[in-house]
């Protein structure tokens, strides 16, 4: 990668100091990095002290048949005892632990005891229906508590789940429920989205037509909207009928540290779902650790809130194994934030006293095309610390939030970490880090990242390159679900000795780091690496804009040139609905670009469009729109939110019929 031309794109100077009090009296402080750096290994053994063993483990890592790690492999556990029992053995039973929302308004506080009870009841009833530690269990459901209890109760008795997004198609299901080979299926009758009920099962019932998936033998359906559902005797069982008659009581079985806790499939862009393993102890401890010191938990007061789909990789580690093995309370909210009303979010923050929330860039975008004056409707000030993940953060969305939702107050935490590190990796700490819009900045406690250039050197400080990391961690991947030969290749061929996370990014010249984006979406314009990421941020920088994407499309003159998606402000989409007046805007926000990157950034052509295609974790799906830029026929789309979004898009280019 030419680092001259990622080195200092986009001039980003402002700096957030963490708020005094909230440094003084911050979970993890400065020192943490040093004692780390003195003694990594045995930083990581006291992390795993935070958790409840039944055989405390002697080993922390065993890294002599790399890249398959072992961590505490000597030690045994059960993962939902250490998120569930044991705070009620510690007197916590009376701490809600779940506060629902039901998208159509209907809730739900669950205690610790009250879990505990439900949990127990769900593994006695998948161990009725055969399951076994070891068997695999897809979980197809929407964002209710049963998805949760679903989920701990699999890990209860050992038995690996896998869950599939509701919004995925019965293909989707088809394709995850072969690759695991599952046993059963839990899944609902179906879920409430904006504002109406959307049915599960018949995906299921289809999914199950596919050969491949025979070893199915129950599918357990939770009633949620009582709408009529097909039903097939000797395979279907309501979850009240079952689980609701199932003994409050069951036993936890220790199992081994590397016993496999889940396995969660990554879309990718091309080729079959890579199913991600994960195993115990060493992924309950990183993201047990990292939940307390990124979040500066402190379960006895703070309300926590992840926004996420439980079916994306933040749904599981800051869901459901962070805060409940650190005994948190937090919401769970079933819909979408514009259902039935934009402020719905806000609704929820002020009504359950939110402190501390996470989200993803996607959202935050969303809310600042709505407008400032929603949020504002709303007391927000029980909010102490805000989480972003899943993209790089724009500067202006980043200080938005900060502004809008933290009232100028709140630490900002971009978090950088993927479905294959299992918890955080990268990121500022509340209380420690003086905070730079936009960047992840530096990696955790006991985790070791860099930047490279192609010849795998460490690149200088100002310089970019990709991102690695260089040490194994306790939550890594252990391996893509039976193809060890594709884990090797995929992430640990490229450069020797060190796991290549597909990202490019940049060291500023304090050595923090920025990240610009998946590898596969640089752009190479008249020899220059551009990143989609930069170009994007400085569109969003320009007060009209609410969102953009951007893709390389294959030009005869430059090899890419820079062709820009975005989405306008409420008021800019307005004025620019003439020819004259949009083909003005779309000179502005050239010039726009031009002035914050640099002439060669300016995108060669921007289309103003109304929405842009996002998978259900609220990714831009680049490759697509590189599609339409090249006027291809469109790829898989399966796993969008929502398909129409494309004919949209295309019906705006020229030429289109
Ligand atoms: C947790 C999650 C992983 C990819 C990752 C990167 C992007 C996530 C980011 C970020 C910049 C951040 N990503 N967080 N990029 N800054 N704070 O998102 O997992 O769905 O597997 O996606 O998401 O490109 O490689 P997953």
């Amino acid at each position: 990668m030419s680092n001259e031309s990622l080195a200092n794109l986009l001039k980003e100077e402002r700096r957030f100091e963490p708020p005094a009090d909230l440094a003084a009296n911050a979970n993890v402080t400065a020192e943490a990095y040093e004692v780390a750096k003195a003694d990594r290994l045995g930083f990581w053994a006291e992390q795993a002290r935070r958790l409840t063993w039944d055989t405390e483990p002697a080993e922390t890592l065993d890294w002599s048949n790399p890249p398959f790690a072992k961590w505490f492999a000597d030690g045994k556990l059960n993962v939902a005892y250490n998120c569930v029992d044991r705070h009620v053995e510690n007197g916590l039973g009376d701490r809600v632990a779940l506060h629902f929302e039901g998208e159509p308004g209907d809730t739900r506080s669950i205690t610790y005891a009250e879990l505990q009870r439900e949990v127990s009841q769900a593994a006695n009833a998948l161990t009725e229906l055969g399951v076994q530690a070891g068997d695999r269990v897809a979980i197809y459901l929407p964002m209710i508590p049963e998805a949760v209890v679903s989920m701990l109760a699999c890990a209860r008795i050992g038995a690996p789940h896998s869950l599939v997004f509701g919004g995925f198609s019965a293909d989707a299901l088809a394709t995850r429920i072969q690759d695991a080979d599952a046993r059963v299926v839990i899944t609902a009758d179906g879920g409430y989205r904006r504002g109406k009920p959307s049915a599960l099962k018949p995906a299921v019932d289809e999914a199950l037509t596919r050969p491949g998936t025979e070893n199915v033998r129950s599918v357990l359906v939770v009633r949620r909207t009582g709408e009529d559902t097909a039903w097939t005797n000797g395979r279907d069982v309501w979850w009240h009928e079952l689980v609701g008659a199932q003994p409050e009581q069951h036993t936890p079985e220790a199992f081994d540290a590397e016993h496999p806790l889940f396995i969660l499939y990554t879309s990718g862009t091309t080729g079959k779902p890579k199913g991600i393993l994960h195993t115990s102890g060493g992924y309950l401890t990183q993201v047990s650790y990292t939940h307390h010191a990124v979040f500066d938990l402190k379960p006895e007061s703070d309300v926590y809130w992840c926004t996420a789909d439980v079916g994306w990789v933040t749904g599981h580690s800051y869901i459901v194994y962070g805060p409940l093995s650190n005994g948190a309370t937090q919401v769970l909210y079933e819909g979408t934030p514009d259902t039935p009303h934009q402020g719905r979010w806000w609704e929820i923050v002020q009504k359950y006293g939110v402190t501390l929330l996470y989200t993803a860039p996607t959202a935050i975008r969303a809310c600042m095309k709505w407008g400032d004056d929603i949020p504002a409707k709303f007391d927000l000030s029980s909010l102490r610390v805000l989480g972003s993940v899943g993209e790089p953060i724009n500067p202006e969305a980043w200080i938005w939030y900060r502004k809008h939702i933290g009232g100028d107050r709140t630490p900002v935490v971009d978090t950088w970490w993927q479905t294959e590190t299992g918890g955080i990796m990268i990121t500022p700490l509340p209380g420690v880090t003086a905070t730079k819009p936009g960047s992840a900045q530096i990696p955790l406690p006991g985790i070791a990242a860099t930047v490279v250039d192609d010849d795998a050197n460490e690149v200088p400080n100002g310089a970019g390159g990709y991102l690695v990391l260089t040490e194994p961690w306790p939550s890594m991947l252990r391996t893509i679900w039976g193809d060890d030969q594709r884990y090797i290749d995929t992430y640990w061929s490229r450069f020797q000795n060190r796991y290549f996370a597909g990202d490019g990014a940049k060291k500023d010249t304090d050595g923090d780091i920025w990240l610009l984006g998946r590898v596969d979406d640089v752009m190479l314009v008249s020899g220059h690496n551009i990143s989609t990421t930069e170009v994007e941020s400085a569109l969003v920088s320009h007060p009209k804009v609410a969102e953009a994407a951007v893709v390389g499309a294959t030009d005869p003159q430059t090899t890419q040139a820079i062709c820009a998606f975005v989405i306008l402000r409420g008021s800019a989409a307005a004025e620019a609905s003439g020819e004259a007046e949009s083909a003005a805007l779309v000179e502005e926000l050239r010039a726009h670009v031009a002035q914050a990157l640099g002439p060669i950034a300016k995108p060669k052509r921007i289309l103003p469009v109304a929405e842009l295609p996002k998978t259900r974790s609220g990714k831009i799906m680049r490759r697509l729109l590189r599609d339409v830029a090249e006027n291809r026929t469109l790829g898989d789309v399966t796993t969008l939110t929502d398909s129409s979004v494309m004919e949209l898009i295309q019906a705006k280019l020229p030429g289109a019929s």
